[in-house]
């Protein structure tokens, strides 16, 4: 059994749950197997979006493989009405897995940690509210990098040196 966090993100309208961050709310309580929720956050939207999102981390247990997981979390986004789109255009329900334990993965259709995770305040906020001393396995540091020191790392202006 390993514990796999799920970051959630929307920011279109669905017929039945109505704004973005109901659509977050029907998410997860749709996803199998899930043990602690972070806030709902509304962020502005990096890259071509034009409407603010609703995101969200969950973290959930899961029993099969990574590639199974992220098949149901494909069909889970079809099913809330998610048509192929322009890549980070304006969508109704993104899935990504973010993280899976210590466990690291590099495949054409699957890498985990998420490669973006490091980068995207939009992820680590939530994230450190529901796993703040998960430990990134692939980050140079010794030890590797907590949630909350990879938030603050982003948070840091740059060229400051660390106290
Ligand atoms: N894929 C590879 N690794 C993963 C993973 N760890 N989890 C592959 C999920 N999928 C993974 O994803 C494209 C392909 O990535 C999948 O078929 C899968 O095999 P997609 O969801 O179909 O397309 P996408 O989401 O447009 O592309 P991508 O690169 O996943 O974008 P992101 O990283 O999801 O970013 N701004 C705000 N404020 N909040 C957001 O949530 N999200 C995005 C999309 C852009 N801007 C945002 C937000
Ligand atoms: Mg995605």
């Amino acid at each position: 059994m390993a514990i796999v966090h799920v970051a959630i993100g929307s920011n279109r309208c669905h017929g039945r749950f109505g704004r973005p961050a109901g659509v977050v709310r029907a998410a997860i309580a749709a996803l199998p197997g899930v043990v602690r929720v972070s806030p709902i956050i509304a962020t502005d939207p990096l890259g071509p979006g034009t409407r603010r999102y609703a995101n969200a981390v969950v973290a959930l247990e899961w029993t099969g493989s990574l590639p199974d997981l992220l098949d149901v979390l494909k069909a889970m986004e079809r099913h809330f009405g998610r048509r192929p789109g322009q890549r980070w255009g304006n969508r109704v329900l993104d899935l990504d897995i973010i993280a899976a334990g210590q466990q690291v993965v590099k495949t054409r259709h699957l890498i985990v940690p998420h490669p973006e995770l490091t980068r995207r305040r939009f992820v680590l906020d939530p994230l450190v509210a529901v796993a703040p001393d998960w430990r990134h396995p692939m980050t140079c540091a010794v030890p590797q990098l907590t949630a909350r020191q990879l938030r603050a790392r982003l948070l840091r202006p740059k060229g400051r040196p660390r106290a």
